[in-house]
C-alpha cells in the first residue's frame, strides 16, 4: 500500500480543470492507497484573501471533496491550518531552499509579474512550505496536474539534500500526472490553462454552475473556422481542448471521438461536450447541496486533523532533531 498525499487550495470555486486533472484521480486513488487529501488554505494567503470569503471557500473545497466522492473512512481529509507541522517544517525547508531556485519557479513568475509592489515573500517562499505538507507524511506518490510538476521535482531535491545534509528521514516522492485532463485549457484563450482566479468568469467551468450555465460557456468557448473536429494543439488549441475535456468526462479516446465527429459541425458537437461535462459535474453538485450546511462535514474535518496531526507531528520530530533544534532529554 503506497501513501499518497495531495492538496488543492480554497482559493475560489473549483473549475472543472481542478475535478478533472486532480481531483477525479484522487476519487480513484484512495481504493488501495493509504490517502491524505489537505485544504492548504496556508497557500491560499500568498495572495490577498478576504477573511470571510477564505472561510468559506475552506468549507465549500471540503464538501466538494467529500461530494465528488472522498470518503472519510478511507481517506484522511484535513485543513492545512489546523496541522501545525506544516507551517514548522515549512520554515525548517525554507532553510534549506535556496532564493535562486525559488525565483526560478514558474509559477511564482506568472504570479508576481506585473504587481512588484505587492508580491507577498510567502509567493516565493511557498515550494518549501508545499514540500513540507508531503514529506510530513512519508508520501510516495503526489497526484497533481501539469503545472505543478516542477514544484514536485523541488520537492524532491529539498527532500534529498535535507537527507544528505541531516539524516535520511525523508521518503522521496514521485510525481503522478494524469494522462488525459492534466492540463484544461480556459475557454476563451485555450493557449492558457483553465483557473479558477480568472477575471473573465467565461473561461472556466465551475464544478458549482447549473446546466444552463455550463451549456452557454461551452457554447461560447473560443473554436477556429475550419469546422473540423481534430485534434492538433497547435492549430486548433480550441477544439482540441474541448476534445480533452469530452474524453476526460466519458472515457472515450481522443481518437475515437475524432471519428464519431467526422462530417460534423462544431454546434452538435459542442452540444455533446456540454452534456458530457453537466453528467460528471451536476451530481456533484447535488450531493455538495446537502453536504454543504450539515454538521457531518465539522466531523469528518475534525476527524482528519487529529489523523493528520499525529501523524505529522511523529515526523516533525524527527526533523528537528536532525536538524538540532531545541533539546533532547536525557533519560534518567
Ligand atoms: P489558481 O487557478 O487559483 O491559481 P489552481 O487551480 O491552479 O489555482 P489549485 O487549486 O491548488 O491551484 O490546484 C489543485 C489541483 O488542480 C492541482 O493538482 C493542479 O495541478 C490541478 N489543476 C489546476 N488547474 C488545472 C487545469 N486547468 N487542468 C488540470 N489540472 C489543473
Ligand atoms: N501548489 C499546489 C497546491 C498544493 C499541493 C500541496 C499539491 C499545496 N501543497 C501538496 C500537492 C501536494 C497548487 O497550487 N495547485
Amino acid at each position: 500500500m503506497k501513501t499518497i498525499f495531495s492538496g488543492i487550495q480554497p482559493s475560489g470555486t473549483l473549475t472543472l480543470g481542478n475535478y478533472l486533472g486532480a481531483m477525479k484521480h484522487f476519487v480513484d486513488l484512495q481504493e488501495d492507497n493509504h490517502c491524505y487529501f489537505c485544504i492548504v488554505d496556508e497557500h491560499a494567503i500568498t495572495v490577498p484573501q478576504d477573511r470571510l470569503k477564505l472561510r468559506e471557500n475552506i468549507k465549500s473545497l471540503a464538501a466538494l471533496y467529500v461530494a465528488s466522492g472522498i470518503d472519510p473512512e478511507k481517506s484522511t481529509l484535513f485543513i492545512q491550518s489546523e496541522v501545525s507541522a506544516h507551517t514548522q517544517l515549512g520554515w525548517m525547508l525554507q532553510c534549506v531552499s535556496y532564493i535562486g531556485e525559488l525565483e526560478r519557479m514558474t509559477q511564482f513568475k506568472d504570479k508576481s509579474k506585473g504587481s512588484a509592489e505587492a508580491v507577498s515573500s510567502g509567493l516565493l517562499t511557498y515550494p518549501p512550505l508545499m514540500a513540507a505538507d508531503i514529506l510530513l507524511y512519508k508520501t510516495d506518490i503526489v497526484p497533481v496536474g501539469e503545472d505543478q510538476k516542477q514544484h514536485l521535482e523541488l520537492t524532491r531535491n529539498l527532500a534529498q539534500r535535507f537527507n544528505n545534509k541531516y539524516n535520511d528521514i525523508f521518503t522521496v516522492p514521485e510525481v503522478r500526472i494524469p494522462k488525459v485532463g492534466a492540463r484544461i485549457m480556459s475557454l476563451q484563450d485555450p493557449t492558457r490553462k483553465m483557473s479558477k482566479s480568472d477575471e473573465n468568469q467565461k473561461s472556466y467551468i465551475s464544478m458549482l454552475d447549473d446546466g444552463k450555465r455550463i451549456e452557454k460557456k461551452i457554447k461560447s468557448a473560443v473554436t477556429d473556422s475550419e469546422g473540423i473536429v481534430k485534434y492538433d494543439k497547435e492549430n486548433k488549441a480550441g477544439i482540441s481542448n474541448l476534445l480533452n475535456i469530452y474524453s476526460s468526462c466519458t472515457g472515450e479516446s481522443v481518437e475515437e471521438l475524432e471519428r464519431k465527429y467526422e462530417g460534423k459541425g462544431y454546434g452538435e458537437f459542442k452540444q455533446d461536450v456540454a452534456d458530457a461535462v453537466k453528467s460528471v459535474l451536476l451530481p456533484i453538485k447535488e450531493r455538495y447541496d446537502e453536504l454543504i450546511d450539515s454538521e457531518e462535514l465539522d466531523l469528518v474535518l475534525d476527524n482528519g486533523a487529529d489523523r493528520a496531526n499525529r501523524e505529522a507531528e511523529k515526523m516533525l520530530r524527527k526533523a528537528k532533531k536532525a536538524m538540532g533544534l531545541g533539546r533532547v532529554r536525557k533519560k534518567k
